[in-house]
């Protein structure tokens, strides 16, 4: 028996992850408008419940405090119907989710999409290179099961859209199959 069945949550964990920019809190905020689920925003997360450590100059962001905010978070996974967004994924125990999407787009758009965040220099160059060396997916390959792995392009709002129609689909087959738990 699989980890997840072993859990018997009442609603799926969804694992929303990319390099910062392709649309991971556009996509999590609207689907979990159309469905309900709980969206668990983890870098707003982690600053409310200081678990961000000193900063690092090199990368320009916080370093985050991982047990604290798995020890955190551990009772509401539990419980089930969280929508996790976060750009990294391989920090996270498996047995928390159902499925992983990673969301993915071109180089150009994300460009464009990062500099109008305001991002420059090394920031804006190392995501680029996340986007192009495909760092999150292998990561979340490497992470999960592969066949829990999704990837989803993410660079027009029609893709937007089917993603919320596809993510609206597996959730409908999850409850399906999982009707008996
Ligand atoms: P992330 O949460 O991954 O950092 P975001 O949701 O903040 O990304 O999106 C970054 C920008 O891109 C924001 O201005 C909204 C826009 N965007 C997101 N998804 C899009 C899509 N599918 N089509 C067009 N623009 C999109």
């Amino acid at each position: 028996m699989q980890n997840n069945q072993q859990m018997k949550r009442e609603a799926p964990n969804i694992l929303i992850t990319g390099t910062p920019g392709v649309g991971k809190s556009t996509l999590c905020q609207q689907l979990s408008e159309v469905t309900g689920l709980r969206w668990l925003e983890i870098s707003k997360i982690a600053k409310d419940n200081n678990c961000l450590e000193e900063y690092d100059e090199v990368y320009q962001c916080p370093v985050l405090d991982e047990d604290k905010l798995l020890d955190g978070l551990e009772k509401v996974m539990c419980q089930g119907g969280n929508i996790v967004d976060y750009h990294g994924c391989e920090f996270f125990p498996e047995r928390w989710f159902d499925v992983i999407f990673v969301l993915r787009t071109d180089n150009t758009t994300l460009y464009d999409r990062l500099v109008s965040r305001g991002y420059s220099g090394k920031k804006l160059e190392d995501n680029i290179d996340c986007e192009i060396f495909q760092t999150i997916l292998e990561e979340a390959k490497a992470s999960y099961k592969e066949n829990i792995v999704h990837e989803l392009n993410s660079r027009t709002p029609e893709e937007l859209q089917a993603n919320i129609n596809r993510i609206c689909l597996w959730l409908q087959e999850w409850f399906h199959d999982n009707q008996n738990i």
